[in-house]
């Protein structure tokens, strides 16, 4: 622990160094310009933000850190015997910048293991909702309830330098990585496998552990689950889960605070909760044609009823990729190497085939190419994890690594207070008009 944060906090010094000369040299170049439409209409394509720990192109997907997803499949440390990286390694690199060896990544493993324990009202608070509740609605009070636990917000309250924020921050960040997989597996057994649960076990990697704690033994499905905690993990700064965690973590609220703040944006339909909609709409279509292999013809009727009833085609479109997401592809990979034949997967691969040209004919969509929610949940299925409405909450346990990366380079850049300016249309009227001066300015 003390080897990592002391390697952070060397990188983020010769960072800090190197953006001030960079803002002392160039502070007052203007990089793009604003169009009126882009405030009205999500703020896409503006740029605001610095989010060091991966870059996403429209055309190529995402790097973390500048490397690939295959690229990642292939240097990063694995466990042994195994063939997908350990998300424990990734998150080395996104928060050192480096690819970690073998020792940096069983160091953190190491870490993880000693400091999962969870209170016990932790579990109270999670027990203290109706079992109809959604599992993101349980996953998201456990990590509120563990906020207790914050040292950043102990430290600060007791009166601490703002050059300490940054230890701070990456202490309750090793904490609160080391105690959601098992947050996770409560929620799931309670819900779903009637409050039977199972202990950790302490021999297992962080993704190993957390499939072992969900009750799936299989090796393939601990495979699984380091790859889906490796390629979910982060996806730039500008997506809702990763900025509301930056915005509210501008507050200094503490970690837990900023982290289930993003987790409730990454619950909406348009984000993370995508992927428990695609095998819902997956499911719905088998139901109502009757068949658990539906042909690309009775898909692309499908698809035209669901377009024509007013509802998006989920795991499709992007806000910024404008090609088949890379992540699908990983899971395309997943699916080929290990359950080639499974009909679910199989018509996963088919409504990719079918899905882009009918996006693409309505003309208005921008990305009509499937993104990572797209396949995850076919996956999991195939093992048995049937209940879609869980898998938003492992989405939340990956995404964890990134957003809480990225939350302490913010302090330790000494990022402000987050708070762009807004308009009304009363003011955006008067500026057409050439009478608000104030704005312009
Ligand atoms: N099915 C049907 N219509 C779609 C569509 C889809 N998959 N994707 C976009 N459109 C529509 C939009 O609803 C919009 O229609 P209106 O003008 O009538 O409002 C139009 O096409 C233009 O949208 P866009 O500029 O292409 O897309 P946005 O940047 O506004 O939105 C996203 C992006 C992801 C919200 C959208 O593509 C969508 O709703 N997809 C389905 C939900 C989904 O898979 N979300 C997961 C994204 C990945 C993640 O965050 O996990």
């Amino acid at each position: 622990m003390d080897a990592l944060r002391a390697k952070f906090k060397e990188k983020a010094d010769i960072a800090t160094a190197e953006i001030k000369e960079i803002l002392a040299k160039n502070g007052n170049k203007v990089i793009g310009e604003v169009k009126l439409s882009q405030i009205y209409q999500g703020m896409r394509g503006m740029t605001g933000l610095v989010t060091e720990t991966s870059l996403l192109d429209a055309q190529e997907g995402i790097r973390f850190r500048g490397y690939t997803i295959p690229e990642l499949r292939e240097k990063l440390p694995k466990a042994p015997g195994g063939t997908e990286p350990l998300p424990e390694g990734l998150f080395y690199l996104l928060l050192i910048g480096e690819i970690p060896t073998a020792a940096d990544t069983d160091a953190i493993t190491a870490i993880w293991q000693r400091r999962s324990h969870i209170p016990n009202h932790v579990f109270d608070a999670i027990d203290a909702l109706p079992l109809s509740a959604h599992p993101m609605t349980m996953y998201v009070t456990g990590i509120m309830a563990l906020q207790t636990e914050s040292k950043f917000a102990k430290q600060y309250a007791e009166g601490m330098n703002k050059k300490d924020y940054w230890a701070a921050v990456f202490d309750d960040t090793m904490d609160l990585l080391a105690r959601i997989p098992h947050i996770a597996a409560y929620v799931y057994r309670r819900k779903y496998k009637n409050n039977e649960h199972i202990n950790p076990n302490g021999l297992l990697d962080w993704a190993g552990n957390l499939a072992h704690m969900l009750g799936y033994t299989r090796d393939s499905f601990k495979a699984l689950m380091r790859l889906y905690m490796t390629i979910h993990s982060d996806h730039e700064g500008g997506n809702v889960s990763a900025h509301t965690t930056h915005l509210v973590g501008s507050a200094l609220s503490d970690p837990y605070l900023s982290y289930a703040a993003g987790m409730n944006g990454l619950a909406g339909p348009l984000h993370g909760l995508a992927n428990q909609e695609v095998i819902k709409w997956i499911f719905e279509m088998q139901e109502e044609l009757n068949t658990k292999s539906p042909t690309k013809e009775q898909i692309e009727q499908y698809v035209r009823k669901t377009l024509k009833e007013g509802k998006v085609v989920p795991g499709y479109g992007h806000a910024v990729l404008r090609k088949t997401d890379p992540r699908f592809i990983a899971q395309m990979e997943f699916g080929k190497r290990h359950m080639p034949d499974d009909p679910l997967v199989q018509t996963v691969w088919n409504i990719y085939e079918t899905v882009p040209s009918i996006l693409q004919s309505l003309g208005k969509v921008k990305n009509p190419w499937p993104n990572v929610d797209a396949h995850s949940g076919a996956l999991l299925v195939h093992y048995g994890l049937v209940e879609y409405e869980f898998y938003t909450v492992l989405f939340a346990v990956s995404r964890a690594l990134g957003v809480l990366a990225s939350l302490c380079w913010d302090r330790a850049l000494g990022f402000p207070l987050e708070r762009p300016k807004s308009v009304t249309t009363e003011s955006v009227k008067l500026w057409l008009e050439g009478k608000d001066e104030i704005w312009d300015a």
